[in-house]
């Protein structure tokens, strides 16, 4: 195990909590299942109306957003030499990984931003829309920041079709060049997109796993969805690699927060699919953000904004600490 290790303590359970330093953007579960399973009966009450709870079950500052923003645009990396860390989103077809990383660009642009290439379809496609290896650096109106979000292909519930956890794994190693296509036959090193001694900027510093609040539920084809998330953490857990989920459509997994965004920490529907999730992945409750992401909006707006850029600041400086530790593959 690397003897480096982030100040963020990640638990898999069925792995010692120690091993478990990994920030991953995950995106996962089955599109189309709309309700979460046995529980259910448990969060909708007899109306049909979501239950709300009387207090938030966690303490947000909704006018935080001003002061994150400023933290982030004056980020310094724990390494001088770098001009920017690599975050890796990895997730499930359509879980808004995409959209992720276009909702971060549109929160410090202050306008609707679509770089990386969202399906809108809406369809519950069984192919990943994104199929090539794209990094996506993160602007505000000046220019660069010191951030870039690689976006990959979507993981398939079915074992050997898709991206395979290993080209995961060397993607966040570096491994891998920009604009490779993706196939079910993991990259190998006779690969002409094969890099072999990747640099530090080749490498991920977090892994964020993104899932679809909508289709959170396992059943038997995402237990190969789990399969495919424990092999990646296997891998990349000793190397301290700090692992973040995302829980994206939360407007569509309750009405509540629907109707309005602020109400997502009264909704117990939305604690109980990132309890379920923090249970089921391994990561606790304080790696677990919920978002909206912009999907059909014109203009970006304060409550979206704060709730992606919670969650990036948490990636972020997670990564940083990693990335103080060295090359990402130990
Ligand atoms: N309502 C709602 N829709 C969303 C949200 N995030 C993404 N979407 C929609 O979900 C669909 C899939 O989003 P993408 O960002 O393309 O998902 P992806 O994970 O990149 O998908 P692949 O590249 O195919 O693996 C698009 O139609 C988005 O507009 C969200 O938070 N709320
Ligand atoms: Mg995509």
């Amino acid at each position: 195990m690397s003897s480096c290790h982030t100040s963020f303590p990640i638990s898999f359970s069925d792995e010692p909590a120690e091993d478990q330093l990994c920030v991953l953007i995950l995106a996962t579960f089955i599109r189309g299942k709309k309700e979460m399973g046995s529980s259910k009966s448990k969060q909708t009450p007899t109306d049909g109306s979501p239950t709300k709870l009387d207090k938030p079950w966690r303490n947000f500052d909704w006018k935080q957003n001003n002061r994150l923003k400023e933290r982030l645009e004056n980020f310094h990396l724990s390494n001088p030499d770098l001009t920017h860390v690599k975050l890796l989103v990895a997730g499930q077809i359509g879980a808004g990984k995409s959209s992720f990383i276009n909702s971060v660009n549109s929160a410090f642009q202050g306008e609707i931003v679509c770089d990386a290439q969202v399906d809108a379809s809406q369809s519950a496609a069984s192919y990943s829309f994104t199929k090539k290896l794209e990094g996506h650096h993160i602007k505000n109106a000046h220019g660069d920041l010191p951030f870039e979000i690689c976006d990959v292909m979507g993981l398939e519930p079915e074992e050997l079709s898709g991206l395979q956890p290993d080209d995961v794994v060397k993607t966040i190693h570096g491994h891998v060049k920009k604009r490779y296509k993706f196939s079910e036959n993991p990259i190998t090193s006779e690969n002409e997109s094969y890099i072999e001694t990747p640099s530090l900027s080749d490498q991920a510093f977090c892994l964020v796993y993104v899932i679809d609040a909508n289709t959170v539920q396992f059943d038997s084809a995402d237990k190969t969805l789990l399969k495919k998330l424990k092999l990646i953490r296997k891998k990349i857990t000793d190397e301290g690699i700090p692992q973040v989920i995302v829980l994206t459509k939360v407007d569509e997994a309750c009405k509540l927060v629907k109707n309005d965004l602020k109400q997502i920490y009264h909704s117990k529907t939305i604690k109980e699919k990132m309890e379920f999730c923090s249970v089921e992945i391994g990561v606790p409750m304080t790696m677990i953000f919920p978002v909206k992401n912009y999907h059909d909006e014109v203009d970006t707006n304060d409550d979206v904004d704060i709730l992606i850029l919670k969650a990036f600041y948490q990636i972020v400086r997670s990564a940083n600490a990693r990335l103080s530790c060295g090359s990402s593959q130990k």
